[in-house]
């Protein structure tokens, strides 16, 4: 399957010395996290390309990505990662539906009562539209060149603090942190559990019940929240994590609030459940393993570039 995303360019990117981009338009290159495939289809910060693949990356290999799909199923999500444009993001879940494993668990679903909910923060000026660091936080270092981005508001969907009117009964909510840096440490007003079912695109052998959610940068959650066990009519879902995590600011009005839940009584009867065991995965022992391998991840800055090259902030 190939996959191609339009990208809208909101950070200036303006050829300099620091920057490796020409002027051909804005580059782009997906990348699927937690996906199986093949290396040329990982979405390498350096296999960007421009519209029509008139100017490419030193990584560019093929103009088609292929991801065979054949993984364990839950929500995965993918953005741009041309490197120095991430937190200029667009993104989008990608959710991989497996019949003969998910229908037997019983979980909500359905796109009412099983959905995606990615979370983000973002800066806005007056009239709403997004606003972007223009200027840089250094004078000897090019804008576009960022180590990090934070927002002051808190997106669900590309929209601040939204509701979801809901009916009294239990929804499958699939949880991702889309944001570049921030943490989200998550609860419900109302005091309701989090039931986890599955993380980082993968279920778990048997559910999790929380309180409270810590939700790091990309990391999902798929959860299950019983509503017909609220104690009120609305609820919200808020952050107490502290920004920047983990020596920032406690929340304030714009990032402790996420977004509300509406709640009406149930229309119809809640057929769906949360079985005792999830799924069984083969133990592994480590005695076993034919190769140790070390992974190595680096931050690298130098007085031309500053930037996280393992995820092109
Ligand atoms: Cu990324």
């Amino acid at each position: 399957m190939a996959l191609f995303v339009a990208f809208v360019c909101i950070v200036s990117w303006a050829s300099t010395r620091a920057c490796s981009y020409g002027n051909g338009g804005v580059p782009t290159v997906v990348h699927l996290y937690g996906s199986v495939h093949p290396p040329q289809s990982d979405g390498s910060a350096f296999a960007w390309f421009t519209a029509g693949f008139g100017e490419t990356g030193l990584a560019w290999s093929t103009p088609t990505y292929t991801y065979p799909n054949t993984q364990s199923p839950d929500v995965l999500w993918y953005h741009n990662h041309a490197l120095g444009l991430t937190r200029a993001n667009l993104l989008g879940a990608y959710v991989i539906r497996n019949s003969a494993v998910d229908a037997p668990l019983g979980l909500p679903c359905g796109d009412e009562f099983d959905r995606v909910l990615m979370l983000a923060d973002r800066s806005f000026y007056a009239d709403g539209s997004i606003y972007m660091n223009y200027t840089g936080d250094n004078p000897n270092i090019h804008p576009q060149w960022q180590p990090e981005y934070f927002g002051e508001a808190i997106t669900v969907n590309g929209k601040a603090w939204p509701f979801l009117a809901i009916a009294r009964r239990r929804y499958r909510f699939r949880i991702i942190n889309t944001s570049n840096a921030s943490f989200f440490n998550l609860s419900l007003t109302n005091d309701l559990p989090f039931t986890v079912v599955g993380s980082d695109t993968n279920y778990l052998s048997k559910p999790i019940t929380a309180t409270s959610l810590l939700v790091s940068v990309a990391e999902t959650f798929d959860v299950v929240i019983d509503f017909s066990e609220s104690t009120t009519s609305e609820a919200e879902l808020v952050n107490m994590a502290l920004y920047s995590y983990m020596d920032g600011n406690a929340p304030n009005d714009l990032n402790g609030k996420v977004m509300k839940f509406v709640i009406s009584p149930a229309k119809a009867k809640d057929e769906s459940s949360v079985p005792v065991k999830l799924l069984d995965y083969l133990d592994v022992a480590e005695e076993e393993a034919v190769q140790r391998r070390y992974i190595m991840m680096c931050r690298v800055w130098s007085c031309h570039v500053a930037g996280v090259l393992c995820h092109g902030v």
